[in-house]
C-alpha cells in the first residue's frame, strides 16, 4: 500500500498515520532521521526536492505534501466518502479547512514556535498574536458544531487540524481559553483513530526540546 517517509513527530506526518489508520491500511514508515540530515541526501531529494516530510511512494507514484497525500489515499482506498465527501459544497468546505490548516493555522504556529524550539530565539509577540488569531477563526468554525468543517461525521479536516493542535499542546500551548476548540479535541483524543502516533511524539518530544 506504499512506503511513508516520515518523521515520528512531524504533524503533517501523524496526519497521514492517523488517515491511514482511519482507512484501515498498512504504510511500510520509513523514518528519516533529520538531525542526521537525511531529509538532504540525494536518494531523498530524489523523491522531494522540497525535503519535507511526508512523502508516500507507491509503486513508481511519489507525492509529497501530507494533505494531498492524504486525499489520495482516501480517494484511493475509502469505502464511503465520510472522511471526504462527494457533495461539492461539503467537500469545499473541508478543503477550506484543509487550505487554513496548511496555510494560516500550522503555519503561523510554526513560525512563533519553531525559532524558539530550534534556534532558542525568545517568544515573537506579533508571532504569537498572529497565531492566536488564526485560533480565535478555528473557535468559530466549531461553533455550536460538532467537527470543524460542519459534517455530521469526522472528515481529514478534522484529522489535520487535531494534528496541529496536538502539536500546539505538546509545544506546552494553553488550549483551555477556547472552549469549542478544547472540547472537540478532547474528542478527537477519543474517536480518532490511531492516536497513539501522537502518544509516541509527546513521548519523543523531549529529545527535540532540549
Ligand atoms: N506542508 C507540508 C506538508 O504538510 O507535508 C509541510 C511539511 C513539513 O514542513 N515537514 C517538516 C520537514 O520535513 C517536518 S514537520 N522539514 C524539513 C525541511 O523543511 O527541510
Amino acid at each position: 500500500m506504499g512506503d511513508l517517509y516520515y518523521v515520528p513527530i512531524s504533524s503533517p506526518c501523524r496526519l497521514v498515520q492517523m488517515t491511514a489508520a482511519a482507512l484501515n491500511i498498512k504504510l511500510n514508515l520509513i523514518e528519516i532521521d533529520p538531525y542526521r540530515k537525511e531529509h538532504l541526501r540525494p536518494s531523498f531529494l530524489k523523491l522531494n526536492p522540497h525535503h519535507t516530510v511526508p512523502v508516500l511512494v507507491d509503486g513508481d507514484f511519489v507525492l509529497y505534501e501530507s494533505r494531498p497525500i492524504c486525499i489520495y489515499l482516501i480517494e484511493k482506498y475509502s469505502k464511503d466518502d465520510s472522511l471526504y465527501p462527494r457533495d461539492p459544497k461539503r467537500r469545499a468546505i473541508v478543503n477550506q479547512r484543509l487550505y487554513f490548516d496548511m496555510a494560516t493555522l500550522f503555519q503561523r504556529f510554526a513560525e512563533y514556535y519553531y525559532p524558539q524550539v530550534l534556534k532558542k530565539l525568545p517568544a515573537d509577540k506579533e508571532r504569537l498574536k498572529s497565531f492566536e488569531e488564526a485560533m480565535k477563526i478555528l473557535e468559530l468554525f466549531l461553533d455550536k458544531q460538532k467537527f470543524v468543517a460542519h459534517t455530521d461525521k469526522m472528515t481529514i479536516a478534522d484529522i489535520s487540524i487535531a494534528a496541529t493542535i496536538n502539536t500546539c499542546e505538546l509545544g506546552g500551548y494553553n488550549l483551555s481559553r477556547y472552549p469549542n476548540i478544547f472540547k472537540w479535541y478532547t474528542m478527537m483524543k477519543t474517536i480518532c483513530p490511531g492516536w497513539s502516533v501522537n502518544l509516541k511524539a509527546a513521548g519523543m518530544m523531549k529529545h527535540y526540546t532540549t
